[in-house]
């Protein structure tokens, strides 16, 4: 019969209920009416006297040990009680409920950091505008296409209140604002009446620098923007400057960087061309430092402005740009590892 205790005993300090049913099962098994509990108290029953004085306290340990084995497997499932489900509380919390970083924030923050080591300093501004700080002092003239009700937002139809159209405008509040020299970089959402497709999207994220000071050459943003692009697309990466234009900046260039994927040799990424697009850049014109209280005889700059989910697609390459937008789990965990 002590062997028959001993052995009852170590099996209930190991049960482990997997669910409310399999809990119920080993009750029965135990202290149902032929469990093996039972019947050893049935035995107890009929030991002699001096048996039943030795044996009383082991027998009634057993059974508290039982009891309150039950009740605390029970606590495991009073919440879940369709009897099937799988919930061992010791197990470590799931990593799918952790989050991870937008791949736009990824890229946002990298560039930032980036030109942070250069000295740049980072500014914000208003995303709703007026048509000053995102056209007059930028020299776009009056007539101007990106004026349009076609491809500018307007807050009730007022033709000066406007969902900026690129973070250009937060410059134009920090030259206002602050005495050469300045060196920021200016990150955003910007808002253009533009369909819906793979290549583009209404709303969509910026960086934007500026560099102003005494004798600011052409030079000097060349070699800014080659320590940007190999910082951003490896060290082995070269850049190409193509005449462009822009109402703000005077020259203009377009940069492309050479394709990461084929190393310049041509791949279907870089259509073949060995180089990708990646930002356009200038020398600010005088007529915009004018108009932001700059003298344009003491002092010159250069800007760049580039969009965020083109700079991700290259890294990454990300076809459609819809997917920064849709938010699917699917998409965004992917980044998980990311930076
Ligand atoms: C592009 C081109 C550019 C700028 C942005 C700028 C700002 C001020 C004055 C002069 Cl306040 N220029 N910004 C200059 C050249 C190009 O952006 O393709 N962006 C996505």
């Amino acid at each position: 019969m002590r062997e028959q205790i001993d052995r009852l005993r170590r099996e209930i300090e190991y049960f482990t209920a997997e669910n409310s049913k399999h809990l119920e099962e080993f009750r029965i098994r135990i202290a149902g009416k032929k469990g093996e509990l039972t019947e050893l108290f049935d035995r107890f029953k009929q030991l002699l006297p001096e048996d039943k004085k030795l044996l009383g306290r082991v027998i009634n340990e057993l059974k508290s040990l039982f009891e309150s084995k039950l009740k605390e497997q029970k606590l495991l499932f009073e919440d879940s009680d369709s009897g099937e489900t799988v919930s061992d509380k010791s197990l470590p919390a799931s990593a799918d409920g952790v989050g991870s970083r937008h791949p736009v924030t990824l890229i946002r923050n990298e560039i930032l950091e980036i030109f942070s080591h250069l000295g740049f300093t980072v500014a914000d501004g208003p995303e709703i505008e007026d048509d000053r700080h995102v056209f007059s002092a930028l020299n776009f003239p009056p007539e101007h296409p990106a004026r349009d009700m076609q491809d500018t937002f307007f807050v009730e139809k007022n033709p000066d209140i406007l969902l900026r159209t690129h973070t250009s405008s937060i410059q134009v509040r920090v030259m206002e604002s602050q005495k050469p020299p300045i060196r920021v970089v200016c990150p955003g959402r910007v808002f253009r009446n533009e369909a819906i497709s793979a290549r583009a999207h209404c709303i969509f994220h910026q960086v934007e620098g500026l560099y102003i000071d005494e004798e600011v050459s052409f030079a000097d943003m060349k070699q800014t923007l080659l320590y940007f692009a190999r910082e951003m697309f490896g060290s082995k990466t070269e850049i190409r400057l193509r005449p462009s234009y822009f109402p703000f900046t005077e020259p203009s260039a377009e940069m492309d960087v050479s394709c990461s994927i084929c190393g310049g040799k041509g791949c279907n990424i870089c259509k073949y061309t060995g180089w990708l697009e990646v930002l356009g850049c200038g020398m600010v014109d005088p007529n915009v430092l004018e108009s932001c209280g700059i003298d344009s005889k003491r002092y010159s700059g250069y800007a760049f402005g580039m969009g965020i989910e083109r700079t991700a697609m290259l890294k990454w390459q990300v076809k459609d740009l819809r997917l920064y937008f849709e938010n699917d789990v699917r998409f965004l965990r992917q980044f998980q590892a990311a930076l």
